[in-house]
């Protein structure tokens, strides 16, 4: 690869938010109504390649070796605009996308998705950002993109100013720093109905309970910033429970009322509730859709996954750990 090409190769991790991002201010630049927190996970991950070209008459994407369809290149498209902008240059990209991210594991893979594509567009363009500047582009793409940036725990502080300038992440804590385990629990379901983006949307529209949710959240965000600066795992289980379920209970009072959950998510959620019957801290948290993921400490993870993996309603349980934050490989995909 000549150093004159303007090409790069970035890769980042999903992440799982144990404080939920749930509701935008501001649609268009992707503001969120409340701050989150989360956890930048080792095992799922995108890798993108962005190449601008002289000759190209207008972007191209190649998606899981796939010519993408032209909705998901008119996303990336207008994307790209923001960084050809902050570049002052109006060439054309290749993008090379590549999802280790199982559709069903019931991540979003447009968290690691837009943090890589951000990360190697900058590059590309021959951008030298902040990692904080990077994590406000990454956020347009998709407000949870922020947090991958960044590995370990992570916070996204909402933020106050109109253009989200001051809406970005930080890092609480790397990935070395304090080694929890969060199984990705996947249970039998059917391709999910709403999209986060629409989940939320609703929500905050429609839903009497949204308020209540908001209310709490400096709190939660507090408690759980505690938490993790004492290594306190069981104060940090319980608030990243009690977040979640707030989160699914806004989405009942919403109009038409949203249920992400299926009977297998209600089984790994009661064989939680007996495992810490039986004196074993252990807690999970749900996104939009169906699966579980589930946090313990290390030293009781294999008794943990062993009582999960008797619920039948279970399709696979993948084991992770913090992860880091966006990262460039020298070797590209073109
Ligand atoms: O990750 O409309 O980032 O904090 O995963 O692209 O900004 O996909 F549980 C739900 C993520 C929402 C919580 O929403 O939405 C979290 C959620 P976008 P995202």
């Amino acid at each position: 690869m000549s150093s004159n090409r303007l090409i790069a190769t970035a890769k980042a991790n999903t992440n799982i938010a144990l404080i939920k991002y749930w509701g935008k201010r501001d649609e268009k630049l992707f503001l969120p109504m409340n701050s989150s927190l989360s956890i930048t996970l080792d095992k799922f991950y995108t890798i993108t390649t962005v190449e601008f070209i002289n000759e190209l008459k207008k972007d191209q994407l190649i998606w899981d070796q796939a010519i993408a369809s032209s909705r998901e290149l008119m996303k990336i498209s207008s994307f790209l605009d923001i960084v050809r902008k902050e570049a002052g240059i109006s060439l054309r990209a290749k993008v090379i996308t590549e999802n280790h991210v199982p559709v069903a594991a019931g991540f979003a893979s447009s968290a690691s998705g837009y943090a890589a594509l951000a990360a190697a567009a900058v590059k590309a363009a021959g951008l030298n950002l902040s990692a904080e500047k990077l994590s406000i582009l990454a956020r347009q793409g998709s407000g949870s993109a922020c947090r991958s940036v960044f590995g370990g725990f992570v916070e996204w502080q909402k933020g106050s100013l109109e253009d989200g300038a001051d809406s970005c992440a930080r890092q609480i804590l790397d990935e070395n720093a304090w080694k929890l385990t969060v199984f990705s629990v996947m249970v039998a379901a059917g391709q999910k109905k709403v999209s986060s983006r629409e989940g939320m949307k609703r929500t905050v529209e429609t839903s009497p309970f949204y308020n209540g949710w908001l209310s709490t959240i400096d709190d939660d965000m507090e408690a759980a910033k505690q938490a993790i600066r004492n290594r306190d795992f069981e104060a940090l289980g319980e608030v990243t429970e009690g977040n979640a379920l707030k989160m699914h209970a806004t989405m009942l009072g919403a109009r038409p009322p949203i249920i992400y959950w299926e009977s297998g998510t209600l089984d790994v959620m009661h064989r939680i509730f007996e495992l810490r019957q039986d004196g074993i801290p252990v807690y999970f948290t749900i996104d939009a859709g169906p699966n579980v993921k589930v946090l313990c400490e290390p030293q009781n993870e294999d008794r943990v996954k062993e009582a999960l993996m008797e619920l039948s309603s279970i399709q696979k349980v993948i084991t992770c750990y913090p992860g880091e934050g966006v990262s460039y490989l020298s070797e590209h995909l073109i």
